[in-house]
């Protein structure tokens, strides 16, 4: 169901998502968003993730559009080809400039889009990065899909185990300024020197969360690490690209992979022995609670302030926590066992 695009299909889904733009800002919402806490009720909301073409943002924008469409506003998805600190600026512009209640993105950066969102809320757009948070200054609020703590403890638990608890382990991350990732690295290094001594993490790669560019810096690192024991890779892209590499390498079996995916990427992989266990939360359910919180900002039910609770539909009620960041709940761990009864 959820096939790798080609970029030509990317580009096509991108002047879809433009022409829903257009047809949400000529339903005739009533302009730009509150501003003055009062509400509003244009509920044209859009999506922005790190870049097109990659299935975990497919997911999370179909949760999202189920959300927009039980509510009766407004769904769209832009986005760039490539996920670079400041591809998406652009995007923020334009939506700025027609309009839109709210700006879900995914930041490719901390700090690389902060002025285009702040000019955007300025003119009264609300702003919710999901997934991949910005400084909290430019941004309402930050729908984090699960603790950063708990993300890196479950990967390095998980190649601790596939590699019997000692030997070189690698890398292999999305793009080298992603929030979220970086969070998890940072996590995921102080958890190795308290817990697994006898673990060394050799080196840090970045594949771009483009697929061939993970693709060849799995080989590399491989070829640079003879004694290479396993890699963890936290991203979707990542792992797809690098279990693709070792799945038909003399390296399969015996080189560890885990990480962050999603289970129709990797159940081949699983199938066939490249991978055994690995983790993810619901990517739908982050599109879905990310689209209620824009929903609740916009009406003006909330303002993004620590305590503020909201109705996120089928998910139940949350609530705002420090610094403007909402919680959607656990990471998850899929293995041989359970990976048939997962389809996203
Ligand atoms: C990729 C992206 C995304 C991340 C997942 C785990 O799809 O980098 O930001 O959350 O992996």
């Amino acid at each position: 169901m959820f096939h790798k695009k080609s970029r030509a299909a990317a580009l096509a889904a991108l002047a879809v998502s433009v022409a829903l733009i257009a047809t949400g800002c000529a339903a005739g919402d009533s302009g730009s968003g509150s501003g003055d806490g009062g509400g509003s009720d244009n509920l044209a909301i859009t999506f922005l993730p790190k870049n097109l073409g990659n299935p975990y943002f497919d997911t999370s924008s179909s949760g999202a559009k189920e959300a927009i469409d039980e509510f009766k506003g407004t769904f769209a998805e832009v986005g760039p080809a490539e996920a670079t600190p400041d591809a998406q600026v652009s995007y923020i512009n334009t939506l700025t400039q027609q309009g839109v209640g709210a700006i879900a993105v995914s930041a490719n950066d901390p700090e690389a889009i902060c002025d285009a969102l702040n000019e955007a809320r300025d003119a009264g757009v609300k702003v919710v990065t999901f997934d991949s948070d910005t400084n909290p200054d430019c941004r309402d609020l930050f729908i984090n899909q699960a603790d950063a703590e708990g993300i890196a403890k479950v990967q390095v638990d998980l190649i601790a185990d596939q590699i019997g608890g000692s030997g070189e382990i690698a890398i292999l991350s999305a793009s080298a300024n992603a929030t979220n990732q970086n969070a998890w690295i940072d996590l995921m290094e102080t958890y190795l020197a308290s817990d697994y001594p006898d673990i060394t993490l050799v080196e840090t790669v970045y594949g771009d969360d483009d697929d061939q560019t993970s693709f060849d810096k799995t080989a590399a690192l491989l070829q640079t690490h003879p004694d290479l024991k396993g890699i963890i890779s936290p991203t979707t892209v990542g792992i797809a690209a690098a279990a693709r590499y070792l799945s038909t390498s003399e390296y399969k079996g015996k080189v560890a992979l885990t990480g962050l995916g999603t289970p129709n990427q990797l159940r081949e992989y699983v199938e066939d022995g490249t991978i055994t266990a690995f983790a993810l939360w619901n990517p739908a359910d982050l599109g879905y609670l990310t689209a209620y919180a824009a929903k609740a900002l916009i009406e003006g039910d909330i303002t993004g302030a620590e305590g503020d609770t909201f109705d996120a539909g089928k998910l139940g009620e949350y609530t705002v926590g420090a610094d403007g960041v909402v919680l959607l709940g656990d990471p998850f761990e899929f293995n041989a066992d359970n990976i048939a009864d997962f389809d996203f």
